[in-house]
């Protein structure tokens, strides 16, 4: 069943000037059409619903996703959408998003999180540099990269420890918050989706990491997609399918949705002989997330 879950749009009034956010993406229409825009100075971003079954023909609810090709260069790309306020290091919040990536050249050259429109994405944002490879090879495996770039652009990076395929299809959960000493703490949940539903979901991993010194400021209004801010480097790219993709200043996502890009069984990507996939944890574990 299409679940007509284009956008939640959640703002409810606290006490004081701060408005509690909650933003779920799912792609089900062009939302270039709507409250979201694209900056590309090299970078791509297409909006896609040509999937909706994947390779043994299970019907997947929702058939949009978003193709981002991502370039690094000194301009400023991106695919945002406005968060309406400016928040600042002290705002807890938490995102989400799913991934495959299909083509790569080279590191890693998407940012997912939140930027600030009058910087560049070096620069007053809290990211998750994904799909970045481990080495310089580009038959190298792949993390993500939990990064704080504070308002002077100093640079504080986590990689978790799994490492993964290309095409393998992982939601990544990040909560930030401040903790008693003033730190801005990430903590990163990856998640292998596999099949429908959320019942065959494996957890990766789950860390935490200070992102943030107690001191260091920044401030932000955009939530979204980003590339590497850096020399042009034609070569140097990376094409992934996106999905599902959450902020909220509230909770962490309580709503279940399948990403409607093609997911391969683990089997799948073995056959593939793109290096081993351990899965070294099996069993579900409940957190508090
Ligand atoms: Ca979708
Ligand atoms: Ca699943």
């Amino acid at each position: 069943m299409m679940k007509k879950l284009l956008i939640i749009f959640c703002v409810l009034a606290l006490a004081g000037s701060v408005k509690a956010l909650t933003i779920f993406e799912t792609f089900d229409s062009d939302p270039t059409s709507g409250s979201w825009s694209a900056s590309e100075n090299g970078s791509v971003f297409t909006y896609l619903d040509d999937l909706t079954t994947n390779s043994e023909g299970a019907v997947y609810e929702g058939g949009g996703y978003l193709k981002a090709f991502m370039q690094q260069n000194l301009e400023t790309d991106r695919y945002t959408i406005a968060l309406g306020q400016t928040f600042d290091q002290s705002q807890e919040f938490w995102m989400e998003f799913d991934s495959s990536t299909q083509y790569h050249y080279q590191y890693q050259r998407g940012l997912f999180g939140v930027f600030n429109s009058t910087s560049n994405n070096y620069t007053d944002s809290i990211v998750d540099h994904f799909w970045r490879q481990q080495t310089s090879s580009s038959s190298s495996n792949f993390t993500h990269r939990v990064e704080s770039y504070d308002s002077s652009g100093t640079n504080t990076y986590y990689t978790p420890a799994y490492v993964f395929l290309k095409n393998e299809p992982v939601r990544a959960k990040l909560h930030y918050y401040v903790d008693g000493s003033g730190n801005g703490i990430a903590e990163i949940q990856l998640w292998r989706l596999n099949e429908t539903g959320a019942a065959d979901d494996v957890l990766l991993t789950s860390e935490s990491t200070t992102i943030l010194a107690s001191g260091q400021t920044l401030s932000y209004n955009l939530f979204g997609f980003g590339n590497n801010y850096g020399t042009l480097s034609t070569s140097y790219t990376q094409t992934s399918w996106v999905d599902n993709v959450y902020f909220s200043t509230d909770s962490a996502n309580a709503t279940y949705v399948d990403p409607a890009f093609a997911v391969p069984e683990p089997a799948s990507l073995l056959l593939l002989g793109l290096g081993s996939l351990v899965i070294s944890r099996r069993k579900k574990v409940s957190i508090d997330f």
